[in-house]
């Protein structure tokens, strides 16, 4: 294998399409939102400038209710299912209707860090402040309206989580009647048996249905959503989004963004409180329609760590993986092996992914658990000595799963070498 490093910035290049960057050929042909993030952060390793407009042709197509969407149809291009057709939110480029992880704060701020022209970063995150600022607002407005400190989630790919294990409960509520006939595209790229299953797809399609209904009105789909979910990872990462968010708005003078923003983020740690379960030594998720926990140990709970938890609980997180880690070749597993759920293939139901193993290090690194975060960088690394920059790997052997020279996968490992 040639050097990681040039391999990686390869990966980067071969899927950027000049303004954003496909997740990887085939299989994603569009802008995914929080796949443009960490891609940004992997390419201030190399490019500066190209890694700023990553970010910028995100926030271009911001809706005007502060909603950033998780896919952005810039072409057409009819290799994915579901496209801009069956979404309908009548944008003028089309994207979904839905939003995914936060991470556009947390990603502002390590941008600047990296950068070495101050003049033109401190310009161009100057202009991407109050966007951001507006897409936070929006969350708590929208998805939090019970003003409780954390947002719910109302459709299993905004977690990004697409078919975890958590999703399995609240997700049996959800309807399949009506709904129109469809082809999938992503069996035709990727292993099915590595993908999330037809009932599932049903499901997903039942709620973007049932939404495109309602008008995409962000004023009513939480409340009409039957799934309401409560994930500590999504909302670990907004938090983290606020904190940083504020940071670099204090630093740059827009002193309400950062007041507003320190608030929110204050106020979502005190709350994940309510999400810790002793018996798992990690978060769990809470399902908004019933008020229960799931009882569902993911890696949702444990990528928690992102945000400024107690240090206490990252050591109590931290044994919870060194147990996992006791029984699979490669950390970290995207469910427990405790759980009979768990597979090891499947999607989020088992396999590792690189990006999820980087915010875990870098929140364990922060809560001064170095040992660990020092070896989730080491397993990630020999997952692509071994299989490449695929687009999640088996815990278990380490084969390579999914979508293969993988846009995000790449930019972490920038990272983890640096
Ligand atoms: C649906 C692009 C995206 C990631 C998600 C991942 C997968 C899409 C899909 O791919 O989801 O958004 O069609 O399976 O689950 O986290 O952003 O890489």
């Amino acid at each position: 294998m040639t050097d990681p490093r040039d391999h990686a910035i390869s990966v980067l290049k071969e899927n950027d399409r000049g303004t954003y960057t496909v997740p990887t050929k085939g299989l994603y042909p569009f802008q995914w939102n929080w796949d443009s993030c960490f891609t940004a952060i992997g390419q201030a390793h190399f490019d500066e400038d190209r890694a700023w407009t990553e970010m910028e042709t995100l926030f271009a197509h911001q809706w005007d209710d502060g909603m950033v969407p998780h896919i952005i149809f810039h072409v057409h291009d009819d290799g994915y299912f579901p496209g801009p057709d069956v979404w309908q939110t009548g944008r003028a480029v089309r994207t979904s209707g839905i939003t995914q992880p936060a991470v556009a704060g947390f990603a502002l701020k390590r941008l600047f860090a990296m950068s070495k022209d101050k003049a033109m970063a401190a310009r161009r995150a100057r202009a991407l402040l109050e966007p951001i600022h507006r897409w936070h607002q929006w969350f708590y407005t929208c998805r939090d309206p019970g003003a409780e400190g954390l947002v719910a989630i109302i459709h299993p790919w905004e977690a990004g989580r697409d078919n975890s294990i958590d999703w399995d409960e609240p997700f049996a509520r959800v309807p399949t009647d009506g709904i129109d006939p469809y082809v999938r595209r992503d069996t035709q790229h990727a292993d099915p048996a590595h993908r999330p299953t037809k009932e599932q797809y049903d499901r997903y399609l039942w709620l973007v249905q049932h939404f495109r209904a309602l008008g995409w009105d962000n004023n009513k789909l939480h409340d009409a959503s039957p799934f309401q979910v409560v994930d500590p990872g999504f909302n670990a990462i907004l938090i983290r989004g606020c904190a940083d968010l504020s940071e670099l708005a204090g630093e740059l003078g827009a002193h309400q963004i950062a007041a507003a923003n320190r608030d929110w983020a204050q106020k979502g740690v005190g709350a994940l409180e309510a999400l810790w379960s002793e018996k798992h030594g990690q978060y769990l998720c809470l399902d908004r329609t019933t008020g229960t926990l799931i009882d569902s140990a993911s890696i949702g709970g444990i990528m928690a760590v992102i945000a400024n938890i107690p240090a206490y609980r990252a050591a109590a997180i931290t044994r919870t993986i060194a147990s996992e880690a006791e029984r699979t070749r490669y950390v970290v597993p995207s469910h427990s092996l405790d759980d009979p759920r768990f597979d090891a293939k499947r999607y989020w139901r088992g396999p590792v992914w690189l990006v999820v193993n980087y915010l875990i290090a870098v929140g364990l690194k922060a809560a001064g658990e170095d040992a660990m975060a020092e070896k989730i960088v080491r397993s990630s690394l020999e997952l692509i000595e071994k299989s490449g920059f695929a687009e999640y790997y088996d815990p278990l052997d380490g084969e390579p799963l999914g979508g293969r020279t993988f846009t995000w996968t790449a930019a972490v490992v920038l990272e983890f070498l640096a």
